[in-house]
């Protein structure tokens, strides 16, 4: 199998967090430079029409887009350890903290971003009265997340999973482009140490 991947670029690196946290050793990496429309390519655009990384090439042909479909695959194929959980309980509280980062958390302050940052003038047909709302709702957003990460290690089944996957990667590129400081929200910042620090994320 080969992964489509950019440095730096948070979706990707998710994929690439949770192969380091199962071991999986079979999968190629192909870096694609962003900065210079390597996704754009005719080429590229063959395997991901929409130009975006990450796309998982299977080894007959098949492609298979989307950070999170790419991550179900891969725990179908390699059970353990678990992250997207193994009760029904599980599996719902999971999906539902995943769900709720994604749009309480991420999304605004990716829309703050794409919308306001000069770097992504070139990849963004950019709105800056919206970007700097969707920046005002993520600041609402940290604030209520500061409460809910306290006294916790994981946010979700007191174990790390693909949820802690996705608020972290979020929050370490996202926070900072955003120009908010994460010292203001010490619960938070404090989770994410502790979650940077496995090897998974400090080797990628
Ligand atoms: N919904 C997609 C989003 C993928 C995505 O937006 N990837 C970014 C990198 S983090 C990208 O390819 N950006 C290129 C662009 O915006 O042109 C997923 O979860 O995989």
């Amino acid at each position: 199998m080969k992964i489509y991947s950019s440095p730096v670029a948070p979706s990707p690196r998710k994929v690439i967090i949770f192969i380091a946290e199962k071991g999986i050793k079979d999968i190629e990496i192909e870096n694609l430079d962003l900065g210079k429309l390597e996704h754009k390519t005719a080429h590229y655009k063959k395997i991901a029409p929409n130009s975006r990384v990450p796309a998982l090439e299977l080894d007959d042909g098949q492609i298979i887009l989307e950070t999170t479909a790419i991550c179900r695959y891969l725990e179908c194929i390699y059970p353990e350890p678990n992250m997207f959980g193994s009760s029904s309980m599980e599996i719902a509280q999971i999906e539902m903290w995943y769900s709720r980062i994604s749009f309480e958390l991420m999304m605004p302050l990716m829309h703050g971003f794409r919308h306001t940052h000069p770097h992504m003038a070139q990849l963004e047909n950019q709105n800056n009265e919206f970007g700097i709302s969707q920046r005002e709702l993520a600041i609402k957003s940290l604030k209520y997340y500061e409460e809910i990460i306290l006294d916790k290690d994981f946010i979700s089944c007191n174990k790390f999973t693909y949820a802690d996957i996705q608020m972290v990667t979020s929050l370490q590129f996202l926070v900072r482009l955003n120009r908010i400081d994460i010292l203001d929200y010490p619960n938070l910042d404090s989770y994410i140490k502790n979650i940077a620090a496995r090897p998974s994320f400090l080797s990628n």
